[in-house]
């Protein structure tokens, strides 16, 4: 039957006609061609537009006012300092105490050895928007609806924003930061660096519980760029980049001195090895890797001059300092040998350094592979703050200080869901890894999709070969697993309870 409907179609046009002039030429037929992809488009475009603007977003602000307003101010003596510095593009492999050859970290690798390294620690993505986003809610940024990177519009991020993907303009405001649950516990809440959780009101920092801000609200390759104090410009574009680590570091140092006596949260999301790439004199060409390494030796002195101050006004065992990375590393950078990079879901774009240190608290030198995900850290936070979860929305972070304290694992813990901007690509669950078929990560051969992939991340951590042949039961698992999470995240986007 095949051949015989292949044979029946005719190639060319039949002989009695190839004098006649064709009642379509061709530019007419490009020109109907064209006008009809693009309407298809504009539609397809319209609809997923009014999709995302009216339908699953689902505002609910007096939800997260009820929530706010439960939360009554604890005994300042109770309450420890919490720091969470969260270096941008950083990999796995860039410390010393993770396996760097080139990049000295002498203070990072001095918080792994006098505290917890989690070697299994994931992005909530691989891009700086919604990894932020997972951090500051304890929630899979899909259900802040910050499931791309927030920019402000220009020609073409009219398009990729407000057509293709409908991006909101910064983070809701019914999200409950953690700023806004610690500064109604008590908390002087202080966000030194790079926000990237929108650039106008109501998404600016002052205006979702930080007291304090310095520092810019989009990355530093993207214009326009300027330091903000609070709500005010500080330094226009252009800034001295050389000197952003220094200046970034003079703030943070300075918001710990200032608020020493009282309970403080101090957000020092710092700005590199995000490119574009500076290091001050000081740093520059000191590296075995490069500019690269110079700006991260640099950010590690930052975080040296962080703890020396802690010391200084004997902080140490007040204060709980978490140190990771906002996604795996870009154009350089080292994943540590892992498959794939920055927005990708492969283990490179989501496996980041972790290390935790709570003088007195958390033991010396702990290592964990427990898996774990940045939106743990909004939960261990909330912890530390003597606070329970809310529970009026999904929390997907389960709280990391017992693990940290030496307890082991949770048994309760849910599988770890990997999301490349709102599509959901691979779960793991124990040691294994699976993946749908989605977008290759090979650049030579963009258009064609791969997998699905089944991964054992014990035998085979960097993603080299798939079991999935050998091992139907589990990818039936895993693969009812996302099937799960999707429909429960088409019932109820924003994990509302
Ligand atoms: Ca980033």
């Amino acid at each position: 039957m095949r051949g015989k409907s292949l044979t029946s179609i005719p190639d060319r046009a039949p002989d009695e006609n190839k004098n006649q002039k064709p009642r379509i030429t061709r530019r007419d037929f490009l020109k109907t061609s064209l006008a009809a992809g693009g309407g298809l488009l504009a539609a397809a475009g319209l609809g997923r537009h009014l999709v995302n603007v009216f339908g699953g977003k689902e505002y609910d602000q007096p939800r997260t006012d009820t929530l706010l307003k439960s939360i009554a101010a604890g005994d300042p003596q109770e309450l420890p300092n919490i720091i969470v510095i969260f270096a941008d593009d950083m990999g796995l492999g860039d410390l010393g105490s993770f396996g760097s050859q080139a990049i000295r970290t002498p203070f990072l690798d001095q918080m792994a050895a006098e505290g917890a390294s989690l070697t299994s620690f994931y992005a909530s993505a691989p891009v700086c928007s919604p990894s932020r986003a997972g951090l500051l809610t304890g929630r899979y940024p899909v259900r802040t609806l910050v499931f791309d990177v927030i920019q402000p519009p220009g020609p073409l991020d009219w398009g990729f924003q407000y057509i293709l993907g409908a991006v909101p303009h910064g983070i809701p405001e019914d999200e409950a930061l953690l700023p806004e649950i610690l500064q109604r516990r008590g908390y002087r809440t202080g966000l030194v660096g790079k926000w990237h959780l929108g650039w106008e009101s109501p998404h600016l920092p002052n205006e979702n519980g930080f007291d304090f801000f310095y520092g810019g609200l989009l990355s530093h390759d993207t214009h326009p760029y300027h330091i903000y104090r609070n709500t005010d410009i500080e330094m226009k574009e252009p800034i001295d980049f050389d000197r952003l680590t220094k200046t970034l570091t003079r703030e943070a140092v300075n918001f710990i001195s200032e608020n020493k006596d009282t309970p403080f949260f101090l957000y020092y999301a710092q700005p590199f090895p995000h490119v574009p790439l500076h290091a001050s004199e000081d740093f520059r060409g000191q590296s075995e890797g490069g500019l690269y390494g110079d700006s991260v030796e640099e950010l590690d002195w930052s975080v040296g001059e962080i703890f020396k101050t802690l010391k200084q006004l004997g902080l140490d065992e007040k204060t709980l300092v978490i140190f990771t990375s906002d996604n795996g590393p870009w154009w350089e950078g080292s994943t540590d040998g892992l498959r794939g990079r920055k927005n990708m879901p492969f283990e490179g774009g989501f496996h980041v350094p972790f290390i935790a240190r709570w003088t007195g608290v958390i033991p010396a030198g702990l290592a964990s592979d427990v898996p774990a995900m940045n939106f743990d850290l909004f939960a261990a936070c909330l912890s530390a703050a003597g606070l329970p979860l809310p529970a009026d929305r999904v929390i997907d972070g389960v709280d990391l200080l017992p693990l940290l304290k030496g307890a082991g694992a949770d048994p309760l813990r849910e599988p770890l869901y990997y999301y490349k901007g709102r599509n959901l690509t691979a779960v793991r669950s124990g040691d294994w890894k699976y993946y749908r078929r989605h977008t290759t990560d090979s650049g030579a051969y963009p258009f064609f999709p791969q997998g699905p992939f089944l991964f054992n991340l014990q035998t085979d951590p960097y993603e080299s070969y798939d079991l999935s042949e050998t091992h139907p039961d589990i990818v039936q698992g895993l693969a009812a697993l996302l099937d799960r999470q999707d429909l429960q995240n088409e019932a109820n986007p924003r994990g509302w309870l």
